[in-house]
């Protein structure tokens, strides 16, 4: 781990003070960012809770709700998130836009953390990570009332706490970001950067294509370089196969598939393997 990175704000002292034989859920999402464990998400596109229970009950650690391009909105998150939290699986919002309200609001709900798609400057990771934090540390906007705390705004520590335990992941996306992924991976309070093959796929001329060879050779290049950084990575892997690469090749958190897929990939599946009398 380089200085840059140790220097960052941290999670909560009991994340700090274990090493990696220690490794489990209980250090929160942010914590396990920090240590070289990997962890294996899906993202979830259907507010269902029972979605939810499947993923977690199958051996996910993590579940990214998406908020970006799924049908869920920010109010279905709180049974979503105790639904994950219930299996002791970590809840990860991916928010919609640079919004500020839109990160505060997922947090209040109580996911673990953000992933904010489409960040290529240096300057919009700043104001990002500070809608993510309280004052001193940033400029989210408080009422103490929310899930994300408890609903007790009294709670000792309550702003300290959420402010150590909240996980920040920026996307990058954009070959712009590409370029300037490690400078965006050292800013303070940033906890990892997630790469979106599909929408880089897009820009460096092969659309719907994030398993071409071009672009996973760019990526493959960018998580060597953010690793000897010590910026922890995370990724969307379209299948399996994709998934062990990533994880080979270091990343932190491999999201893979999507709890449509997997659901029509079954359906499909399944319906191709009967053959009523007839057909
Ligand atoms: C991308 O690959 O562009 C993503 O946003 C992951 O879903
Ligand atoms: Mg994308």
């Amino acid at each position: 781990m380089t200085e840059e990175s140790q220097r960052r704000d941290s999670p909560d002292e009991a994340a700090n003070s274990h090493g990696v034989e220690e490794t489990s859920s209980y250090l929160g999402l942010r914590g396990r960012l920090r240590l070289p464990t990997q962890m294996i998400g899906t993202f979830i596109m259907i507010p269902r809770v029972e979605i939810v229970e499947m993923a977690v009950i199958a051996g996910f650690d993590a579940v990214v709700f998406d908020l970006e391009h799924g049908a869920i909105t920010v109010e279905d998150l709180p049974p979503l998130c105790a639904a994950a939290a219930a299996g002791g699986g970590a809840t990860i919002a991916r928010i919609a836009s640079h919004r500020d309200i839109e990160i505060g609001r997922a947090l209040d709900m109580g996911v673990d953390g953000v992933i904010v798609p489409h960040v290529s400057s240096i300057s919009t990771a700043h104001a990002l990570v500070e809608a993510a934090r309280f004052p001193p540390s940033g400029k989210r906007s408080l009422n103490p009332y929310v899930r994300g705390l408890h609903f007790a705004g009294s709670e000792p520590n309550a702003l300290d706490n959420a402010n150590s335990n909240a996980a920040f992941i920026a996307m990058i996306e954009g070959s712009d970001a590409v370029e300037i992924a490690a400078e965006i991976g050292d800013i303070n309070g940033i906890d990892g950067l997630f790469i979106g093959p599909v929408d880089l796929a897009g820009e460096l001329g092969f659309p719907g294509q994030p398993e071409h060879p071009e672009v996973v050779a760019v990526i493959r290049k960018l998580i060597a370089r953010l690793c000897e950084r010590g910026v922890a990575t995370a990724i969307y892997a379209p299948n399996a196969s994709a998934a062990n690469r990533w994880f080979a090749e270091g990343v932190s958190l491999v999201v893979v598939s999507a709890d449509s897929a997997v659901v029509i990939d079954a359906f499909k599946s399944l319906r191709g393997m009967i053959n009523p009398l007839g057909s």
